[in-house]
């Protein structure tokens, strides 16, 4: 659909623009009395949210690609229908083919509490199945307001169950990883990618010193990001979820990383909301899976 349809359908006054962005995709841009955010409708992904008086939540590369068939390294990507490398081991994509394709843009609401909300969607087409045999809808919901909540929904349109692995692979800015901690992991069982997946369980808060890729499993509670170099904490809460990830590539993968700048490692730590690991979501025909995640700076 043409930008400018874009615009005149799904435009606010004050609230929400529709415009062309780097790579000609198509941006959503959100502003509301307590925050911005940016939404790529190519990929469904939240590029920017910037709370009034505050750095943004979101890390976004500066050598990020924006073109089809790349994924957009930075912000809330989207991993769906699969988390991690190809579970049938057939040599599809890492993290499934959601994060780099286009998405519907299905509509954008000024809320009653001052909260705008964007939708976004995706179904089946002969190129998905192609790749993956199912027949379903995604939504993606992205409420911007004091905080930014993030809905993921699936819906099993087809007449038989489907395993689900999946997640919402937030990069986070931070001011210097040396002195961020992540709290609400004490005690829980991780596998270690590091290490070939061996199991480890956590102590303490969590601590980045080296290149660190774990599955952390049997989370329940909050998670936060104390970040002593912006002197902020993040909030997340999640639904839907019994398992989180926390990546940080570290120099040399960094720099061996196109769209990632040598140093980035030091202002990023993503902490995903996943359903990774053993958390596998089996999705009966007809059936819907929410998994919700609400970040707030505290
Ligand atoms: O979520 C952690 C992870 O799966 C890592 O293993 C690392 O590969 C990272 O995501 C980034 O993946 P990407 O394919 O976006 O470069």
């Amino acid at each position: 659909m043409d930008i400018r349809d874009l615009a005149r359908r799904f435009g606010i006054d004050n609230r929400v623009s529709v415009t062309e962005g780097r790579g000609g995709l198509v941006m959503v841009e959100v502003t509301t009395d307590h925050a911005t955010a940016v939404i790529s409708s190519y990929a469904g992904q939240v590029l920017s949210y910037r709370p009034r008086g505050q750095r943004d939540l979101l890390f976004l590369s500066e050598s990020a690609y924006y073109a089809a068939g790349k994924a957009i390294k930075g912000g809330v990507p989207i991993c769906w229908p699969w988390f991690g490398p190809d579970p049938e081991g057939k040599g599809r994509p890492g993290h499934g083919f959601v994060r780099n394709r286009q998405w519907d843009l299905l509509g954008a609401e000024a809320r009653a509490d001052g909260s705008v909300r964007v939708s976004l969607g995706l179904g089946d087409t002969e190129e998905t199945r192609a790749v993956w045999p199912h027949a379903f809808s995604l939504g993606l919901e992205v409420t911007v307001g004091a905080s930014l909540e993030v809905a993921l929904i699936t819906r099993n349109r087809g007449v038989a169950p489907f395993d689900l692995s999946q997640g919402l692979h937030t990069y986070f800015r931070i001011g210097d990883i040396a002195r961020t901690r992540v709290f609400g992991l004490e005690g829980c069982a991780y596998l270690d990618k590091m290490e070939g997946g061996v199991e480890k369980r956590q102590t303490g808060a969590v601590t980045i010193t080296a290149e660190t890729d774990r599955v952390y499993t049997g989370v329940t509670g909050p998670l936060e990001i104390d970040d002593g170099g912006l002197d902020r904490r993040i909030r997340i809460t999640s639904t839907g979820s019994a398992s989180a990830v926390v990546w940080n590539p570290w120099a040399a993968t960094a720099k061996a990383m196109a769209d990632l700048g040598d140093d980035d490692y030091l202002r990023m730590i993503c902490v995903e909301t996943t359903n990774a690991g053993p958390d596998v979501i089996r999705l009966a025909a007809g059936a819907e899976h929410r998994l919700t995640a609400c970040y707030a700076v505290g």
